[in-house]
Parts: structure tokens; C-alpha cells; sequence
């Protein structure tokens, strides 16, 4: 019959599987299995599951229970991201407790996922909000603590007026708060960081580890945020005043060509050399500039504005004076907030010069037109000229030789640039982990003994939450107040939370030993599951979590704790599910619910259609897909399990079974396996239908369902679509005769006996003559063919090296050359 009732399937295998447990990794030493590590980056709980999670869940399913197929010992955990902003603002507006929104929708994801059926070994989730969870955090902020990682210090942040807290600038996107939009400005304050720029190197450089695992937009995106350059620190003494100043600059070999100084509004230095008659106007630009985003700051649209200082700066190669100018577009915390200014081959300095008519000088000659002229700065390289001592060079000859000349006067040397800053780590928020410190008026910083962690935060509630600028938990007086673990007299906590970003930078590792007493994780159990194998996740994380999580695994690293590099040897980012071409959001009212498309066709439709849509990098359009006809497909091949069960008996051996769907079944295992190997998804689906159309005809107008092939067709679709659609397919085995539990019945493999395509014999005609036989296969196609025929050496001796007038394919069986 075509009865195909996804419901009643769901609830029929959701209460079998879990008892029992199919997907459980084993830890134990004896167990003999290659070892796989799957991981889907976990969700954050707001509300229930949506479209995103519904195509990132179906792609790391097909992977890892694609491993558990092969016979792997898979580990593929799942848990939850559980602190955080939208959970604190909820509770302001109930007045309730964070905890109490966060795991109510965790309870309502876990469910959803139960339904939505993840190959997941359920007996590791962790939940980061658990103090079992957020204590390793603050122990592990102790070791950073104690190896210098962790430190506070003053300076301007990005503060967000609508959050009331700071962002690291991983969190500021465009100038806006990368969580709820606002204009993100700068404030002047002490905040907690992780020394991330000590990493920087081998961040950069252990990329090549990862080169053919990653995705390359993905590599370049880290590359250019970590943002490595070579070049000069150049000393410039500033006239009337002791100690020179610093310039970071990436072309020494344009010094001659410098014909002024420009400083950051907002850097000390500014303030410290400003002339006193200049200071009023000085002071009136600062105070414009800070209203600013360092994009908007960087733009090349803008124009430029500045202000003169009243003083000079001395080149240091040809003692010229330079005016010192303070602009917006010499940024406080790059290089050293100084830059010296050569307009003829930069092109913010040639804007600038131009608008407030300073002096451009050529010193690469580039055969370009006149850069004062024109108002386009020729950055390219070419011989020097007007440059002393390094005429006639080259960029390369140029750079080296003015270092050389600027090291032997102590006036400068080589230097490395990042455009990577520290982690910003604290938080002005409640829902999050406490910064395990304590303020001692005679000890200064005191971090709070490991043994006395977790710090677990007191319990505060609805209004008491409410943003005030300062952190929440700096009003729980009680909680605030502790003797100093040094010397016992009165001190203070921190109350600042850790972003959360801390929390995800090491969970992978937590779920290796769950549970786990003596630290974070058990190192044993993570040396023998790490590095993960396979994560799958969105693209929104590239410089965020995926950063710093590489910054934690070289810290552990460091510290003895871990035997790997990098946390994720392959990573594949999911396209986005769209609706109508269109992100999908509420003003657009293009919204498609995951759990609605569930109820109308099923959890097996739904992630079919996921899989089936295109390559799992790419967007999906919900509007172009069809879950109705993913859903009609599941009936037809259920159908076709069905009918095979009932004509052969479990076991029966296909020899002797119909040879050509024989052929078929053995093909689509030797393809998909490939496919499956190289993440082309939809293509293994496409097969798998392709399979289930030959077993329907054999059944209707061939051998029928009686014969074996049939059975042995059928019993691989069923495996097959287990990766894609488990409960259809627990359905067909059970029809099929088969026990309970697919998920594990193991992948088939292709005989290669049935894998030998026959070869037809094409025929190859030069000038109406037959000049060739070549074998082939049936299913060639016309340009192969035809690329196979012109290389035949008897049909090119009697084109004699001409080459043909017309070609005339009719594959597989002819080919007729017009010479
Ligand atoms: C002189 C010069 C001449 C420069 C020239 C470029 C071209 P990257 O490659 O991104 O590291 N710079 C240095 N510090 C800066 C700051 N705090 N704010 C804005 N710009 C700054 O860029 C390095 C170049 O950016 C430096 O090299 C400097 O301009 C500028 F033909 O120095 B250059
Ligand atoms: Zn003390």
C-alpha cells in the first residue's frame, strides 16, 4: 500500500532507539575500532530549534552515522551554549531568574532533537550555565592567570550603549554590535583581556596545517583578521622634546618621500606633544573623532579631516622638518599610532595632502603620471629616485638597505605588525561565568584557589539584572564582599563575567570525559579522541569562536595538557537556509518553522530535503525545495522495502539474482561511498533514488519481488538512507525482516566482479572510411568520445595533422571525422 505516515513512525522508533542507545561512544581502552570525532557546533537556547540547526543537524548526522556504518568508535556529543545575553534580558522582562528561561528551552531543544533524531550519545551533554561546567572555566582562567595570559588593563573598548557592556572587536561588525545592532562607541575603561597576540604567529602559521581541511574563504578570513605585516619601526625625534617617537610602516623605502607626521587623535602621544595655542583646537577635534568607528575612521569615502599640532617631526634620513598633524585615519591601537606620511604613494596621505595642500613628493619612479597631478598615489613598485643613498634601487634593494642604514644610526629596524589585539574578556552582565579574582586593598589581585572554585553565582533575579553600566553582581553586597585568600583581611570580587565566547573555546574537550573531576578534561581521554575530525558549523564564527578556540588548544598545548595543534582538522560550513532568496526574519514575514515543517512532512522529508538541495556549502532556498516530494520519494522506497520483505526471506543470497539490478545496487554502493567521502551529499542521494527507481521497475516488469536481487537492493537502500532518513529506514529493515537498530547494521560493500561495465565497440569513420575500433563504454559521453577518437594515432595518420572540418558523435557506437 502507499501508506507512508511519518508521524506514527516517529513515535513508534523514537521510543525503541532510546532504549537502545545505539549511538554510545565507548571510552574504554580495549575497544579495538579506529577511533571518529563528530562534532556539530553546539546550539545556544533560544527558544526552540530553527531552519539553521535543522540543516547543520542533517549534515553532521549523514557524516557520523555514515562513520558508524563503517564500523568506526564515533564520538559525536551534543550540549549546550547556555550562557548569555538574550537568557539575562528575558529575565528582566519576566522577572524571573536566567536559569529558568535557559533550561526550559533547553528542555525544549532536547526534545526537538530527540524528534529530529541526531546520531547523538546523549550520556555526555553538558550544559556551560552548570557550575560543574563554568568551574573549569575559572581554573583554566587561573593557568592563563598564572602564565601571564590573563591581565587587566585601562585603555578605550567598544561599548555597547544598548547592551551596557563591552565587545571584543570580534564582536563589532561594521561598526555595530554584532548581537543586537547598535552603534557600538568607545569607552574609556580597565577590562580583563586573554593575551591572544602572544599567538599570533602560530595562529597564522599553523594555518598551513589546515590548508585542504578548511574551507579557503574560511583561512583567508583568519589570515586577514590576524593581519601579519613585515616592514620598518622608524624613530623620529619630535622638535623641542627628548624622547622620539616610533613609526610602524610597511614601505621604508619610501622615508625621502615623507612630507609630513600625522598622529591618532586619541593616543596619549597626541596629547603629550601638542603645542599649548594648538591644544583648544586639538581638544575640539578629539572630541569629534571619538564619536567615530574605527570604520568609519579607516573609509576611503570619507574626507579627510585633521588638525595641525603646532609642532615638527624630524626624518631621521635627511633631518627635514615634518608638520605633525593629529587625523582620524591614524588609528590609537595600530602600530604605534603614528604614521609618517608619503602621499605620492599612499592614498589616504595623498587625500589628505591634498585637501589641506601639503607638499607631495615622488621617490618611486613607476612610470605612472604624476600622483599630485592625477590624485592617484602609485603604490606599485619601481626604482627609487629623489632618495639619497638608495637611488636606482628597487622596492626589495630599497627596503633592506634604508633598515640597514636606520639600524647602524639606531634610528630604526625590521618589525612584524598584527592587526590582531587581545581578547577582550570581561563583561558587564550577570549571566555568565564570575572572573575568579579577588580585589585586595594590600594584595592586589588575588586569583581564588582552585580549590575553593566554582565561584557560583548568587542568586539574582528580574530588576536587580537590569543594565546599569556596571556589572550586576557588583550590587550583591553579600556575594561582593570576602575575606582576601592571601592575607585574610577585607576584599572584593570581581564582578565582571567572562564572555562567553570562554565557554565554547574548550567544550569539545569537556565532552571526552564528562563528569570529569580532576580538571576540565581527563587528558588521557582527550588524547585519545582529539583532535575532532570532522566540525560543522556556520561561517559567522570565523573569527570568533573558531579563533579562539585555535588560541586555547595551543595554550593547553603549552601547558602539557594536549598532544594536538589544531582543535578541528576538517571544517565545513553549512549554507544558510533562506526563504523567497531572503535571510529569513521577521520583517521580511518570510519565516519557515522547523517544527511546522516537521509536523506536515515529517522529520525524514525534512532532512532529506536539507541534504538533497544542493552541496551543503551553499544557501538553501526553502522556496525552490519540495519536502512534499522528498516526502512521496520516502513512500515509494518504503514501498519497495516492504514488498521485497515479503518476497524473499531475510538472508536469501542474490547469486543468481536478476545481473543487471545486481549491477545497479553494486555501482550506487561503489558511488555513493565515494560521494559520501567527499561531502557531495545530494549527489549520494540523487543515487540512492536513482536505486530505488531500478529495484521498483525490477519488481513491476522484471524478475519481480521474489527475486533475491530485489531483497539485496532494497536492504542497501535501506542503509544507505539510514545516514539521511533513520525512521523510514528502521521502518523498511524491520519489514525487511531485519532487527531493530540500522543505525549500526553496517555499510555494504560493493563486489568488484559486479562493478566491470561491459564495452561496446565504437566504430571511428574518417571521410566516410572505417579507420578505427575503439572499446568503450556504454555510458560515454559525445566529448569524450569524440576527444578519444581524434587521439586515435590511426585516424590522425590519415588526417595528417589537419585539423577536422566537423566532428559527428552518436555516442557509443560511432564517430565520423570530415577532415
Ligand atoms: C608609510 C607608507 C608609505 C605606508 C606608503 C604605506 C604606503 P598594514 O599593511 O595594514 O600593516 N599605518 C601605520 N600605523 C597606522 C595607524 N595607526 N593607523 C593608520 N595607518 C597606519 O599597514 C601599514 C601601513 O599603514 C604603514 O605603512 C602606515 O603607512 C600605515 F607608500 O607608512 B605606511
Ligand atoms: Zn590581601
Amino acid at each position: 500500500s502507499e501508506q507512508y505516515d511519518p508521524q506514527t513512525l516517529q513515535a513508534k522508533w523514537q521510543r525503541r532507539w532510546e532504549e537502545l542507545d545505539l549511538f554510545r561512544a565507548e571510552d574504554s581502552p580495549e575497544d579495538p575500532r579506529p577511533r571518529k570525532y563528530m562534532l556539530d557546533m553546539f546550539p545556544y537556547p533560544s527558544g526552540d530549534l530553527h531552519m539553521g540547526h535543522g540543516e547543520v543537524f542533517a549534515i553532521g548526522d549523514m557524516l557520523a552515522r555514515y562513520w558508524f556504518q563503517l564500523g568506526y568508535n564515533v564520538l559525536h556529543p551534543i550540549g549546550w551554549d547556555s550562557f548569555g545575553l538574550p537568557a539575562e534580558n528575558a529575565a528582566i522582562r519576566r522577572n524571573a531568574h536566567p536559569a529558568e528561561w535557559t533550561y526550559a528551552n533547553i528542555e525544549t531543544q532536547a526534545e526537538s532533537f530527540r524528534r529530529y533524531a541526531p546520531s547523538f550519545d546523549w550520556s555526555r551533554r553538558l550544559h556551560t550555565s552548570d557550575p560543574e561546567y563554568y568551574r573549569w572555566n575559572q581554573w583554566l582562567f587561573n593557568r592563563f592567570y598564572e602564565r601571564g595570559l590573563a591581565y587587566r588593563k585601562g585603555g578605550l573598548v567598544n561599548w555597547c550603549p544598548n547592551d551596557q557592556t563591552v565587545l571584543a572587536n570580534e564582536q563589532v561588525v561594521q561598526g555595530k554590535c554584532e548581537r543586537c545592532g547598535a552603534d557600538v562607541v568607545r569607552r574609556e575603561l580597565t577590562q580583563w583581556y586573554f593575551k591572544i597576540t602572544d599567538y599570533a604567529d602560530r595562529l597564522l602559521d599553523d594555518m598551513a596545517m589546515l590548508e585542504g581541511g578548511w574551507p579557503e574563504r574560511l583561512l583567508t578570513m583568519q589570515r586577514n583578521w590576524i593581519g601579519r605585516s613585515t616592514g620598518a619601526d622608524v624613530l623620529f625625534e619630535i622638535e623641542g622634546r627628548d624622547e622620539p617617537v616610533t613609526v610602524y610602516t610597511t614601505r621604508p623605502d619610501t622615508l625621502f618621500g615623507a612630507t609630513f607626521f600625522v598622529v591618532a587623535p586619541d593616543a596619549p602621544l597626541a596629547e603629550r606633544i601638542c603645542a599649548p595655542d594648538h591644544r583648544e583646537a586639538f581638544e575640539a577635534y578629539r572630541s569629534e573623532v571619538a564619536k567615530l568607528s574605527d570604520i568609519e575612521r579607516l573609509s576611503t569615502e570619507k574626507e579627510k579631516t585633521g588638525v595641525f599640532l603646532g609642532v615638527h617631526a624630524i626624518n631621521p634620513v635627511n633631518g627635514e622638518r615634518l608638520p605633525v598633524w593629529a587625523a582620524d585615519y591614524v588609528l590609537s591601537d595600530y602600530g604605534h599610532g603614528a604614521i609618517m606620511a608619503v602621499p605620492a604613494h599612499d592614498q589616504r596621505d595623498l587625500d589628505f595632502a591634498l585637501k589641506f595642500g601639503l607638499p607631495v613628493r615622488v621617490v618611486v619612479h613607476t612610470g605612472m603620471a604624476d600622483p599630485g597631478e592625477t590624485g592617484t598615489a602609485t603604490a606599485g613598485d619601481g626604482s627609487m629616485v629623489n632618495s639619497g643613498p638608495i637611488d636606482g634601487l628597487s622596492k626589495e634593494e630599497a627596503i633592506a638597505k634604508i633598515i640597514e642604514i636606520l639600524a647602524g644610526e639606531g634610528k630604526g629596524r625590521a618589525a612584524v605588525n598584527f592587526r590582531l589585539r587581545d581578547w577582550l574578556l570581561s563583561r558587564q552582565r550577570f549571566w555568565g561565568t564570575p572572573i575568579p579574582i579577588i580585589h585586595c586593598p594590600d594584595c592586589g589581585e588575588v586569583p581564588v584557589p582552585d580549590e575553593q572554585l566554582p565561584v557560583v553565582l548568587p542568586d539574582m533575579r528580574g530588576e536587580a539584572l537590569a543594565p546599569k553600566g556596571v556589572s550586576p553582581l557588583a550590587t550583591a553586597t553579600e556575594w561582593v564582599n570576602v575575606d582576601c585568600p592571601k592575607c585574610g583581611g577585607a576584599a572584593q570580587r570581581d564582578t565582571d563575567t567572562m564572555d562567553t565566547f570562554v565557554d565554547s573555546s574548550w567544550y569539545f574537550l569537556r565532552y571526552c570525559s564528562p563528569g570529569y573531576e580532576g580538571g576540565p578534561f581527563d587528558v588521557e581521554q582527550v588524547r585519545k579522541w582529539g583532535p575532532i575530525d570532522q566540525y560543522v558549523g556556520g561561517v559567522e564564527h570565523a573569527v570568533l569562536h573558531l579563533l579562539y578556540a585555535r588560541f586555547f588548544i595551543k595554550v593547553l598545548y603549552d601547558m602539557g595538557m594536549i598532544d594536538f595543534y589544531e582543535p578541528f582538522v576538517r571544517m565545513l560550513n553549512q549554507g544558510q537556509v533562506v526563504n523567497m532568496g531572503k535571510a529569513m526574519s521577521k520583517s521580511l514575514g518570510n519565516g519557515v518553522d522547523l517544527g511546522e515543517q516537521i509536523d506536515n512532512f515529517g522529520v525524514d522529508a525534512v532532512r532529506l530535503t536539507m541534504l538533497f538541495a544542493g552541496p551543503p556549502e551553499d544557501d538553501i532556498d526553502w522556496a525552490d525545495v519540495s519536502p512534499g516530494a522528498s516526502q512521496k520519494f520516502l513512500a515509494r522506497a518504503l514501498r519497495v522495502m516492504t514488498e521485497a520483505g515479503a518476497g524473499t526471506p531475510p538472508g536469501a543470497s542474490p547469486e543468481g539474482g536478476d545481473l543487471a539490478l545486481r549491477k545497479v545496487t553494486h555501482r550506487t554502493i561503489d558511488e555513493v561511498t565515494k560521494l559520501l567521502d567527499s561531502y557531495r551529499f545530494n549527489v549520494a542521494v540523487a543515487r540512492m533514488m536513482e536505486l530505488t527507481s531500478a529495484a521498483r521497475k525490477a519488481i513491476d516488469s522484471g524478475p519481480g519481488a521474489s527475486d533475491p536481487a530485489v531483497r539485496e537492493a532494497a536492504e542497501t537502500l535501506a542503509v544507505m538512507l539510514s545516514l539521511a532518513t533513520p525512521y523510514t529506514a528502521e521502518e523498511g529493515w524491520e519489514r525487511l525482516g531485519r532487527p531493530v537498530g540500522i543505525g549500526r547494521a553496517g555499510w555494504p560493500k560493493a563486489d568488484p566482479a559486479l562493478l566491470v561495465q561491459e564495452s561496446v565497440t565504437c566504430v571511428v569513420q574518417v571521410a566516410g572510411k572505417v579507420r578505427d575500433r575503439l572499446d568503450v563504454v556504454p555510458d560515454i559521453s559525445e566529448a569524450d568520445l569524440e576527444a578519444l577518437a581524434l587521439a586515435s594515432d590511426k585516424v590522425k595518420a590519415h588526417l595528417s595533422g589537419a585539423a577536422p572540418r566537423r566532428v559527428i558523435v552518436r555516442a557509443p557506437k560511432l564517430v565520423n571525422i570530415v577532415p
